[in-house]
């Protein structure tokens, strides 16, 4: 078989230069070998050309300093929690100090880009400032470097990382997108995760969701605004947003509403709520088309920081990254850069815990026979609501967040 031109200029290109270990060397041959047997059959039975191929990894070597490796001879790491790190809740990552340069920038951004965010807006449903708060968080509008080769990462990631099976898929798809002509090879940047340009999407992401908004025939999410924004919007869309409702609202909570109401899949008319004692702490009502809507209660820290009644759109916010906080910054950035003041209940301390004891309770209470969404070590909504059920077995008052007195009252693992 002839051996394509640029694959030789690779091999030279990782075998060539002085200096390089012997072991460095065997690592990049076993790369190159799992690059041809494993990805590119795959890549040209979904129309990938050789040469698209061979120009996504000329030079490219597998980048050994990415976190969650295993290299080839060593057991594979299973899900590392540090026991020792400090056991956080909200109130890092929606500081006022965290918040304070998004909602600057962003109330900046919604005025420069006015006219494209309305197009985008009567396309797609979703409110600007939903878009420019997620754009500012993936990547300071644009403004954050992104540092990496996306066919070194995804390569490497997909020869020896965790979950190796996405990965390949992931791989795939980028080289689809090179194929496609949205991007050349070499310009395809990723972060040290794999993901694409200003709206951090991952290259099947891309593949379902990037929009050409600007219409000159590319999607490119690296350097077009319009692009960035159109595909934001589409995937939201896509997701099942709401057009005309809102993401949230942050609520004072009754005692007699029980934080064991918490979730996704806890949804009610927000009348019901609010009859049950949710009220905004603005003070004011609801708005009437809410208070027919379906709500759910979110607390992000249990009965220790602040309480919302989030709208089914939160959870769209969430299939963009899932985690509560993301979606919550996401959302209370929006509100602020439309005038909305700093969130009105604090966060409580975290009693010195660690992961290892959140890990330790969420064992005890899978023990018990409650579902905690994975031992993690964090306090997701079923860890939330777990520890409500299990506080009020055990007489504690209930909080849905972890503490010294719970981690007490289960005793060591
Ligand atoms: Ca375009």
């Amino acid at each position: 078989m002839r051996v394509p031109a640029l694959f030789v200029f690779a091999l030279l290109m990782v075998f060539g230069p002085a200096g390089a270990s012997r072991a460095d060397q065997s690592l990049t041959k076993d790369f190159r070998t799992f690059l041809e047997t494993a990805i590119w059959p795959e890549a040209e039975a979904q129309g990938v050309s050789r040469e698209i191929f061979d120009a996504a990894f000329a030079g490219v070597e597998p980048d050994l300093d990415l976190p969650d490796l295993t290299l080839p001879g060593e057991t594979e790491a299973v899900s590392p929690i540090n026991v020792q790190a400090e056991f956080k809740n909200g109130s890092d990552y929606l500081s006022e100090r965290a918040l304070a340069e998004t909602v600057r920038s962003g109330k900046a951004l919604l005025e420069t880009h006015a006219g494209l965010l309305d197009r985008i807006e009567a396309r797609y449903g979703v409110p600007a400032p939903v878009l420019v708060a997620i754009w500012g968080r993936e990547s300071a509008f644009g403004n954050a470097t992104i540092p990496h080769d996306a066919f070194e990462v995804l390569g490497t990631k997909a020869w020896l990382a965790r979950r190796k099976e996405m990965f390949r898929t992931e791989l795939v798809a980028a080289l689809k997108i090179a194929s496609n002509g949205d991007r050349a090879v070499r310009d395809m940047r990723s972060s040290w995760a794999g993901a694409l340009g200003q709206p951090q999407f991952m290259p099947s992401k891309f593949l379902d969701y990037a929009v050409d908004f600007d219409g000159d025939g590319k999607r490119d999410i690296w350097n077009s605004v319009p692009d960035t924004l159109g595909s934001i919007a589409n995937y939201l869309k896509e997701h099942g947003w709401q057009p005309g409702r809102d993401w949230g609202f942050e609520v004072t909570v009754a005692k007699g509403l029980s934080c064991t109401l918490e979730g996704p899949d806890k949804g009610r008319p927000i009348s019901r709520f609010v009859e049950d004692g949710a009220a905004r702490v603005s003070g004011r009502p609801f708005p009437g088309h809410e208070l027919a809507g379906t709500g759910h209660l979110m607390m992000p820290a249990g009965r220790k920081g602040p309480a919302f009644i989030a709208t089914p759109n939160f959870y769209v916010i969430k299939a963009y990254n899932n985690s509560d906080l993301y979606a919550l910054f996401v959302g209370h950035v929006a509100d602020r850069m439309i005038g909305a003041g700093p969130l009105v209940a604090p966060f409580a301390s975290t009693d010195g815990l660690t992961r290892g004891d959140v890990a330790a309770v969420q064992a005890a209470l899978v023990d018990k026979g409650f579902d905690v969404g994975g031992i993690d070590g964090l306090a997701g909504f079923k860890t939330r609501r777990a520890i409500g059920a299990v506080e009020a077995e055990l007489g504690l008052a209930e909080t849905c967040w972890p503490s010294r007195d719970l981690v007490e009252a289960l005793g060591p693992l």
